[in-house]
């Protein structure tokens, strides 16, 4: 008897320790991730999934850990929010972009090659995505049939070095429709 309690104690034990150390690498793994949670379908018929997705006007090319696939019929959709590319120039607005300074680098710019926005053809503020090395502007609403395979990516058009006056966030709604 007496070996059989000192059993169930170590057994005890090691499933308070395993349990503790499960709940730690959880945890690690969630922060990991940073503070967005992981893109849940909304609504998924057979061969469609709805995702809605939070960009952050100060932060750089955003992962949604959606994967996209070659022939994908791809929906994005702006839902709610607003964001400014600069605070100090007090303009806010949502993901059409910045259509008071209407500012093209590669319109504006007496040489274009110094433009550092990630698509100096388009606007500044303006919600733009990316699947690999494919860029494309977004802005309220854009559907497309994808040419390539990888994560979708968002982000405000403006260049990294100009991130740190940047504002707000908006959400958007995706649906990835595949082929078939
Ligand atoms: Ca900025």
């Amino acid at each position: 008897m007496r070996d059989n309690s000192r059993i169930l104690t170590w057994v005890f034990i090691f499933a308070a320790l395993a349990s503790a150390a499960a709940v730690i690498i959880a945890a690690l793994i969630i922060s990991s991730r940073g503070r967005q949670p992981p893109p849940v379908a909304t609504s998924v018929t057979p061969n469609i999934s709805v995702y809605q997705f939070q960009v952050d006007a100060d932060k750089p090319w955003q992962d949604t850990d959606i994967v996209i696939s070659l022939g994908d019929r791809v929906t994005i959709q702006y839902v709610s929010g607003t964001w400014t590319g600069g605070i100090g120039a007090g303009q806010w607005y949502d993901a059409k972009g910045d259509m008071v300074a209407r500012y093209k680098c590669a319109v504006e710019a007496r040489d274009p090659s110094v433009c550092k926005e990630p698509m100096p053809n388009v606007y500044n503020g303006t919600l733009i995505g990316k699947v690999d090395d494919n860029l494309f502007e977004i802005g309220e609403y854009l559907q497309f049939t994808s040419s390539r395979t990888g994560n979708l990516f968002l982000r405000m058009n403006d260049q990294d070095e100009g991130l740190f006056d940047n504002q707000g966030s908006i959400t958007v709604q995706i649906s990835v429709q595949r082929p078939g």
